[in-house]
């Protein structure tokens, strides 16, 4: 190889170097941020009742009686035929407790379930949970948008967030069609660490408890 040939690859392959070592940079730079939103995982989720990046999300439910998290249910049963129709139910034998979702908006006595929020519905004695367990190690932030999704009977619902063991935020709402909070958390985790999202009958009357609960959660 001649000296100018020589030069010409040593160039090159400083050159290479240069471009690889810059871009490794800069996709390190631009790492995107890490999020999870539930509404998107459940709408692109089959039928398992663990779902999402890492199956970050499970839908399950409590035992009667059980306040313990490690007693806590997944649902074993999935149906794209709940109640009759054309929602999409997690469930575990009996119509409720469960999790379901509307894939497109579907009209019910005096209102609306609208596509794309998953639903919880508690039994009498049992609550409806979905839980979040954290791939990553450092903070998180929490929005969620819980609310009324059927306000044609009943007398509402309670709503509570855990992370593992500890209750991070709690609140109720009376029947009503517009009836909803909008909580926000920091809270740092650790890999393995558990949300829980869950949903009560409040005073054991579980008609038209149907409970939108919209997350997302980002890191950072
Ligand atoms: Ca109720």
């Amino acid at each position: 190889m001649n000296t100018f040939n020589t030069q010409h690859l040593a160039l090159k392959t400083t050159l290479l170097s240069a471009v690889l070592a810059c871009s490794l940079a800069d996709s390190a730079w631009a790492a995107p941020a890490k999020s999870w939103n539930l509404s998107r995982d459940i709408m692109m989720s089959s039928s398992a009742s663990s779902f999402g990046p890492n199956n970050v999300w499970t839908l399950m439910y409590t035992p009667n009686g059980n306040t313990s998290p490690s007693g806590y249910i997944p649902f074993n049963t999935y149906t794209n035929n709940y109640s009759g129709t054309t929602l999409h139910g997690w469930l575990n034998g009996s119509v409720t407790p469960s999790v379901f979702l509307a894939p497109s908006d579907l009209p019910v006595s005096g209102g609306t379930y609208f596509a794309g929020i998953a639903m919880l519905h508690p039994s009498p004695t049992q609550e409806a949970v979905v839980r979040w367990t954290s791939p990553i190690s450092g903070t998180i932030k929490i929005l969620v948008r819980v609310s009324d999704a059927n306000g044609f009977c009943g007398d509402g619902a309670s709503w509570q967030i855990y992370k593992n063991a500890s209750l991070k935020a709690a609140g109720a709402f009376a029947n009503s069609w517009t009836e909803g909070h909008t909580q926000a958390l920091s809270l740092k985790m650790a890999v393995g660490h558990k949300l829980y999202f869950k949903v009560n009958a409040k005073g054991a009357n579980h008609q038209c408890d149907s409970t939108y609960m919209d997350i997302l959660i980002t890191n950072p």
